[in-house]
């Protein structure tokens, strides 16, 4: 199998990480697997943006439940780069059901709630793009330093 190129993808501990006093230890393990924390912020997200965020969710029967959970709180937005970081950070996420996601996983371990599921990911390279503009301008994300083709 090739080495995946590198990518950027969205991570948010949602307001019941926050809540939990999770944020280090998601945190922690998204950094130990070796991506790169290229922006980071704390913020409480108001109803717009939470709507422009789940759009193609809209019309389901939890949208309702889940822009309720999205804005209860403050969340810790993060930016993360490394190769092939959006499928790998969706894996270390787990399945969106914390009930059948798999142990060593953070909603396997962590989450029992499917509303409370800790944390949100991006699924596709175009879903981060889209989703990393909604929460950060672009001289925000500070990469780590490439040396030749070498990727540190
Ligand atoms: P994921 O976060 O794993 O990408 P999505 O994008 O399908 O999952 O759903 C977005 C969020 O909507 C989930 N993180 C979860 O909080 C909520 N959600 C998804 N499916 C359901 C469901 N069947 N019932 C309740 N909440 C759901």
């Amino acid at each position: 199998m090739a080495e995946g190129s590198v990518e950027r993808t969205l991570v948010l501990v949602k307001p019941d990480g926050v809540r939990r006093g999770l944020v280090g230890e998601i945190v922690g393990r998204l950094e130990r697997k070796g991506l790169r924390i290229v922006a980071a912020k704390m913020l409480r997200i108001a109803p717009e943006r939470a709507q422009r965020h789940y759009a193609e969710h809209q019309g389901k029967p939890f949208y309702p439940a889940l822009i309720q959970h999205i804005t209860s709180g403050p969340v810790v937005a993060l930016a993360l780069e490394g190769r092939s970081a959006v499928a790998v950070t969706r894996l270390l996420t787990g399945a969106t059901n914390p009930q059948i996601a798999a142990p060593g996983t953070i909603r396997g371990d962590l989450a029992l709630g499917l509303t409370p599921n800790l944390v949100h990911a991006s699924d596709s390279p175009d879903a981060a793009a889209r989703e990393l503009a909604l929460y950060f301008a672009p001289e925000e994300l500070l990469p780590y330093a490439r040396v030749g083709e070498e990727y540190f």
